[in-house]
Order: structure tokens, then C-alpha cells, then sequence
């Protein structure tokens, strides 16, 4: 398996600058090394380009929507590049509007070869408003919606067919930030929504054997892993941290259960903000997460 590193340096969706230095503080921390050391063989393709943030107010409840809308485009192409070349693309964001890109190639990729999709959504927040919903107009908080067919043509249209996928392939796990008007659109479209107070109750091994049930050996598994779903306090470098979330232990379970499915195939590390982390701790839990993700255990596997 030939796993393609692509770093999509911007944070032109997000509220806060810095998630555009991501890409580079997983690679400071180890990301390539630490795939290598599971015996895998990685190609870091370096970085896409695209617009510079122009860093202006919102237009009809879109901020940035052109720069949004070059970057995902970039996004779409490489990510189904290295998908039709039967490898396994990791997308290092860079911020969580560029899952529009990424998601929407999988799906396209899938189409194509005749499988499955199952998209894992790990965040503290649903990302599925609408102009007419958000309160920041950011589209970091808009990409679910978009992909299931609610946004501007510019966005929805990217991959090909509107929309890019049905909302029955989403499973959302560690939600604990949903805008108000949001909820109501999460509950009319049935989004299968695994929130904190699901996890608390069921725990996240169940929280887990749920979210990925249904899968087969024709399931492409796409990971969406937004940083900011692990719980605050381990995880400061992001720019909207939400107390509550995922513990170490609980994130190593949820990410060791994926690894056992053996479906994953394409992958995003999103949201990371090295402008606000510390010693690039974020950086290097997530590629902590990451190896788990990828089969470490700490026991020798039958
Ligand atoms: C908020 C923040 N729901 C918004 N969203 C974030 O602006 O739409 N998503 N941070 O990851
Ligand atoms: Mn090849
Ligand atoms: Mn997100
Ligand atoms: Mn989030």
C-alpha cells in the first residue's frame, strides 16, 4: 500500500488564521517517519497551491467562497489522482471546508470502481450549516451540507454529480458543538450523529461498533478527522477547541477500532492550528493517532 502525503496549506474557510501552517507541523512532528516505521511506503507530494486568505467579511453568508472554491477544486483533483493510482491519499489541512474536495473524490472514486462509501466525521461540530444558518459565514462549518447537496453551486458541483453523496454514508462522531439553527437541518435530514452524551452513555466501543457497522470488504472508509474533536484539554492546537470531547484513551479506541475494519482508504487531518498549539503537542498526538489508525498496537497482532 502507497500512502500519498497532500499538504493543503490555507485556512481560507476558517475563522482564525493559521490552520495553513498544518501540513508543515505534521511533518515537524513525525508523520511520514512514524507511517514508515508501520511499513508502509510514503510519498509526500509536498503541497497544493491556491489563493492567498484575503481575509474579508462574509458575502450572502459565504466568506471567502471563490478561495474556498479554488482550493477544494485542487483538493478533489489530487486526492482522486492518487485514489485512481490504487493508492491510499492523506490529506494534511489546512481547514475543514476542504473536506468538500476530499470527501467528494472518494465518492467519485467510488462511483467509478463500483464500491462503497462510509465517511467517518470526527469533529466537535457537525460542519452542516447554510448561508442561511451560520453565524460566522465560515466555511469550515458548512462542508457536511455541502456534500450532501446544500450550498452554492461552486461548491456543491465539485466532483461531478450534486449531490456528492447521501447523507446515510455520514457517521458523525465526538459532536458537542451544534449552532442553534443547525440542530433543527442535523435532525429534518436524519444525519446519523454520534454526539458526547451518546459516547458518555454507550462508551466509545459501542459508539464505534455502530458507526462502522454495515461495511464490507467493497467499503471505501474515508476518515474526516477534524483535530478539534479530541477534548481540549489535550489537544489546544486548534482554533476551536471544545471542552468535553474524546479523552486520549477514548480517541486511541475509536481510531484502533477503524484500523481493525481494514477499510480505510483515504484520510483527512484537518484544523490543525500550530499558531495556538504548544510545542507542537497537537501536531504530534495527532500522528500519535495517526499510527493507531494505521494498526498500531501495543500488543503483537494474531
Ligand atoms: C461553527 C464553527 N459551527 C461555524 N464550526 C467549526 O462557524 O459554523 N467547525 N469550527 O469545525
Ligand atoms: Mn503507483
Ligand atoms: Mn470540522
Ligand atoms: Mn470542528
Amino acid at each position: 500500500l502507497l500512502i500519498d502525503l497532500i499538504g493543503a496549506p490555507t485556512d481560507v474557510g476558517a475563522g482564525s488564521r493559521g490552520a495553513s501552517m498544518g501540513p508543515e507541523a505534521l511533518r515537524v512532528a513525525g508523520l511520514r517517519e512514524a507511517l514508515q516505521k508501520r511499513g508502509l511506503q510514503v510519498n509526500d507530494q509536498g503541497n497544493l497551491a491556491g489563493p492567498t486568505n484575503p481575509w474579508l467579511a462574509a458575502v450572502n453568508g459565504y466568506r471567502h467562497l471563490a478561495e474556498v472554491s479554488a482550493w477544494n477544486q485542487s483538493v478533489h483533483t489530487a486526492m482522486h489522482t492518487s485514489l485512481s493510482a490504487g493508492h491510499l491519499p492523506i490529506l494534511l489541512g489546512g481547514d475543514h471546508c476542504l473536506g468538500i474536495g476530499s470527501v467528494s473524490a472518494a465518492a467519485r472514486y467510488c462511483r467509478e470502481n463500483g464500491k462503497k462509501l462510509r465517511v467517518l466525521w470526527l469533529d466537535a461540530h457537525t460542519d452542516f450549516n447554510t448561508n442561511q444558518l451560520t453565524p460566522s459565514g465560515n466555511l469550515h462549518g458548512m462542508p457536511v451540507a455541502v456534500l450532501c447537496g446544500h450550498g452554492p453551486t461552486e461548491l456543491t458541483r465539485i466532483g461531478g454529480t450534486t449531490p456528492a453523496i447521501a447523507p446515510d454514508v455520514m457517521r458523525l462522531v465526538g459532536i458537542r458543538s451544534v449552532d442553534e439553527g443547525e440542530k433543527l437541518f442535523v435532525r429534518q435530514t436524519a444525519l446519523e450523529v454520534f454526539d458526547m452524551r451518546y459516547i458518555d452513555e454507550m462508551g466509545m466501543q459501542k459508539t464505534m461498533v455502530r458507526a462502522l457497522a454495515g461495511m464490507d470488504q467493497d467499503t471505501h472508509l474515508h476518515v474526516s478527522f477534524d483535530v478539534d474533536f479530541l477534548d481540549a484539554a489535550i489537544a489546544p492546537g486548534v482554533a476551536t477547541a471544545v471542552r468535553g470531547g474524546p479523552t486520549y484513551r477514548e480517541a486511541q479506541l475509536c481510531m484502533e477500532m477503524i484500523a481493525d475494519t481494514g477499510c480505510m482508504r483515504s484520510l483527512d487531518i484537518m484544523e490543525l492550528n500550530p499558531a495556538l498549539d504548544l510545542r507542537n503537542g497537537t501536531a504530534e498526538l495527532a500522528v500519535d493517532l495517526v499510527e493507531s489508525l494505521f494498526g498500531k498496537s501495543t500488543l503483537a497482532r494474531s
